[in-house]
């Protein structure tokens, strides 16, 4: 028997329901990119907002190619269960905002005419680094990208989340509605600004005047948002069958932590965020800098060090005394390099990252994060080590991270075992190692890729060195040892 509206008056006492009607929700939102991340982040906040009776806020959910969480949301009335666990603490809640998935490579067309709607607000989006299509050194849209091509020469079946936005905000124009606002929630800087440029490039291929609507009248606030949301996997669902007493095919878990800074820049209506457990402000990206040098960066240190030397969760990592002394480390260098938010106070958000490094309930994968690295180093790494060669700083931490993404490059961990690498660039990587063995000239031929390493960066010769001390270290010796000989200082 699964979860759904059906089931949903036979769960046990303890475990919170909508307790509203979920018939009379309209759909405001769009969200794109409907994974795991979503389900636990920003379908809260708008199931917040449903409970608060503001019935504006359902979601139409929609994945651009997979049909996965269609097909596990469909027999289950789209309701699925948020599992919040830390130490011996669990918490159930069952999230009844979403209305409806979608899957927008087999209906393209309808998942357009859902966000042309005049019920359609928002436009939200986690479609990952990847997604967007840009280049992470220029910031310009990649076109030359099959599908980019195919949305710049005509918008009748998009195929990006960008040629969706255009052709939805076309049909919004010609019916005289305003343009929705559309929300990057990816974790890259300036998600917002980037998303508005690949949208208005895209516009401007098809039509001039709607070009000029978008840009004169569309709203694409920046948003920071952060919540640690490890993938779910079938032991997760069976322990949850057992406490609900029905499957849950969609059940998510997660951290107690939830975080969403949002720019104050709305097209149209909105919900009130303010009084959901969002923040708006005028300024997002000095967060969003904090939160991806910091909570990313390191993340994606111990993604690597962790990974190849066999450790399969982040929280192994953080009891290992040399893992910690890594992460502490690179947060004195990732910290020097910030400007501080109002109402961010580094000393309380190092303790508490540490801690939600710690929770062992979470059981957050080292090989989750791993996967992407070619998209996530720039604004996690690269950007730290810039600003500090250029005040003639040490880049010791992030380099190690760094040379640690490029060993774990080469498929194969300490121990010996191969793995796939899990990247949109692993092929390009593949090809630059063949026939380097030495750590000076691995170095040299991932450095040379401009995707990753802007040329000004990649011939920095403290770079390079650092790397290459670092990479001699991990290729000789593997992680465990390379992480020991960090100082104790
Ligand atoms: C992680 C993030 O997988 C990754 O790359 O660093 O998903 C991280 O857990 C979230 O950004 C936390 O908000």
């Amino acid at each position: 028997m699964r979860l759904s509206n059906a089931t949903l008056n036979s769960l046990p006492e303890d475990i919170e329901r909508p307790g509203y009607d979920r018939t009379q929700l309209i759909k405001g939102v769009v969200h794109l990119g409907i994974g795991a991340f979503h389900r636990a982040h920003q379908a809260i906040i708008f199931d917040n907002a449903v409970r608060k009776g503001d019935k504006r806020w359902g979601i139409v959910g929609a994945s651009l190619r997979s049909a996965s969480v269609r097909d596990a949301l469909a027999p289950q009335d789209c309701l699925y269960s948020v599992v919040e666990r830390e130490s011996c603490n669990e918490h159930v809640r069952i999230i009844g905002a979403l209305r409806e998935v979608m899957v927008g490579q087999e209906n393209p067309v309808a998942l357009v005419n859902v966000m042309a709607a005049a019920d359609t607000h928002l436009v939200t989006l986690t479609i990952t680094e990847k997604g967007y299509h840009l280049d992470l050194v220029t910031g310009e849209l990649i076109e030359s990208n099959i599908d980019v091509m195919s949305d710049l020469k005509s918008l009748d079946r998009p195929r990006t989340a960008a040629g969706l936005i255009v052709a939805a905000l076309a049909k919004r124009r010609a019916a005289g509605l305003k343009p929705f606002t559309v929300m990057s929630c990816d974790n890259l800087p300036h998600n917002g600004k980037h998303l508005m440029n690949a949208v208005l490039a895209i516009a401007k291929c098809h039509d001039e005047m709607l070009h000029d609507w978008i840009a004169m009248q569309g709203a694409f606030p920046e948003t920071m948002v952060d919540r640690i949301v490890p993938a779910t996997n079938n032991d997760a669902i069976r322990t949850l069958t057992r406490r609900l007493g029905v499957e849950d095919r969609a059940m998510i878990r997660t951290e107690p932590f939830l975080q969403w800074v949002i720019q104050n820049k709305f097209a149209d209506e909105r919900p009130a965020f303010e009084e959901l457990g969002a923040q708006l402000t005028d300024s997002v990206v000095p967060w969003e800098e904090a939160k991806l040098r910091m909570l990313n960066g390191a993340h994606s240190g111990i993604a690597y060090l962790g990974a190849l030397a066999g450790i399969e969760y982040v929280h192994e990592f953080i009891a290992h005394p040399s893992g910690r002394r890594f992460v502490e480390k690179f947060w004195d260098e990732s910290a020097s390099t910030l400007s501080l938010p109002d109402g961010l106070d580094i000393t309380a958000y190092r303790k508490a990252l540490m801690q939600r490094f710690s929770n062992a309930a979470l059981q957050h994968r080292t090989r989750q994060i791993a996967m992407d690295g070619s998209q996530k180093l720039p604004p996690r790494l690269l950007t730290t080590i810039t600003i500090r060669l250029k005040r003639h700083q040490t880049i010791e931490m992030q380099a190690l991270a760094v040379a640690a993404w490029m060993q774990w490059q080469g498929a194969r961990d300490d121990s010996g075992k191969t793995y796939v690498v899990d990247d949109p660039l692993a092929s390009v990587t593949a090809n630059k190692l063949r026939g380097m063995n030495d750590a000076r000239s691995r170095v040299a031929a991932l450095l040379s890729i401009e995707a990753i390493f802007p040329p000004a960066l990649a011939t920095d010769q403290r770079l390079r060195d650092t790397l290459e001390k670092w990479l001699s270290k991990l290729m000789e010796q593997g992680s465990k040892a390379t992480l020991e000989c960090i100082p104790l200082d």
